[in-house]
């Protein structure tokens, strides 16, 4: 096969019960190691109280791998120079021999190979603050337009241009449920001051909404915005003016491409002194749980590969 599915997923699948995937550019390059290495098991954790399977993805010396062992999952987290895989950069990464993280475009590719409908992730990429001039758009919005899987994130990361992203997740036909809100979350805050395209507050539901595009052959993906858990928040007061010290710092340093989001999330750390490092970890368990949820009511779950062992 393309890619080695974990001990676990395998299991999962003949057995026919509900698989979650994760994203691992969140470990490579979204939090610093040991941190990384912790929200990694507690977010795998999460979805196994919930009754699913966690399915990692990430590709380890040019193999690709859909489900880590703790053994795996620990060398990813504390790996040197990982590489940040997005569409462009998967196939690269298994001709020669490379280790990287998935990113949010990465990892529903992968999924959707391995027929896994569920994802969850932290914040997917989006339209960057002066694309008008940079042309940062992450291939993440893109993906969601062409890939059949439910992505459950805490909004569009507040580094972006939040209005500009969900302005292109409409056009590109991407439907946009957020869970139990009436506004779009911001990531690190619960309120962006933006509207909620739709609402849900069933992940059965949401669910559901997946199960008919699939029986209607329409291609993407949803996009699930969950917001961040109340307790944990970061309020958009504290944040705005350090967003935008982060941002200063990342153009005089010329930071461009693939480095923008890491760069911005580790200035971001420093200037929180870890506070959104903390906020971070508590969103993707949020999500995680409500990614397994959903993937309980999946009624195509039946529709993976044939696992012959
Ligand atoms: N969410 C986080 N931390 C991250 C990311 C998301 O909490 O590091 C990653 C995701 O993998 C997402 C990527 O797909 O950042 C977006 O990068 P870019 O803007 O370069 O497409
Ligand atoms: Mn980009």
């Amino acid at each position: 096969m393309t890619y080695i599915l974990g001990a676990e997923v395998k299991e999962a699948f003949k057995n026919k019960t509900p698989v979650v995937a994760l994203e691992s550019t969140i470990i490579t390059h979204g939090m610093p190691y040991p941190d990384n290495l912790a929200m990694a098991q507690m977010v795998e954790t999460d979805i196994r109280n919930e009754g699913a399977t966690p399915a990692t993805i990430a590709v380890l010396n040019g193999q690709l791998h859909v489900g880590l062992s703790s053994a795996q999952l620990e060398s990813l987290a504390s790996f040197a120079t990982p590489l940040k895989l997005s569409r462009a950069d998967l196939a690269l990464a298994m001709t020669c021999g490379h280790t990287g993280g998935t990113t949010v475009a990465g990892t529903m590719i992968v999924a959707a190979l391995a027929g896994i409908h569920v994802f969850a992730t932290g914040g997917i990429g989006g339209v960057h603050r002066g694309a008008e001039l940079s042309f940062d758009v992450s291939a993440d919005l893109q993906e969601l337009a062409q890939t059949p899987v439910t992505v459950v994130s805490a909004g569009a990361k507040a580094i972006l241009d939040i209005p500009k992203t969900f302005e292109l997740l409409e056009t590109l036909g991407v439907p946009v449920i957020v869970f139990g809100g009436d506004e779009i979350p911001a990531f690190w805050s619960r309120s962006s001051g933006l509207k909620a395209p739709t609402r849900l507050d069933n992940p059965e539901l949401i669910a559901k909404a997946h199960n008919i595009r699939a029986t209607l052959g329409i291609s993407g993906g949803q996009l699930i915005a969950n917001p961040i858990p109340k307790e944990d928040e970061i309020s958009k007061e504290i944040l705005t003016p350090l967003i935008d010290k982060a941002i200063r710092q990342a153009e005089h340093k010329h930071i461009i491409a693939k480095e923008v989001t890491p760069f911005l999330l580790k200035a971001i750390l420093e200037l929180t002194r870890g506070k959104s490092l903390t906020a971070n970890k508590a969103l993707v368990r949020n999500n995680a749980k409500l990614a397994a949820k959903i993937a309980t009511h999946i009624e195509i779950f039946n529709t993976q590969p044939q696992i012959h062992s």
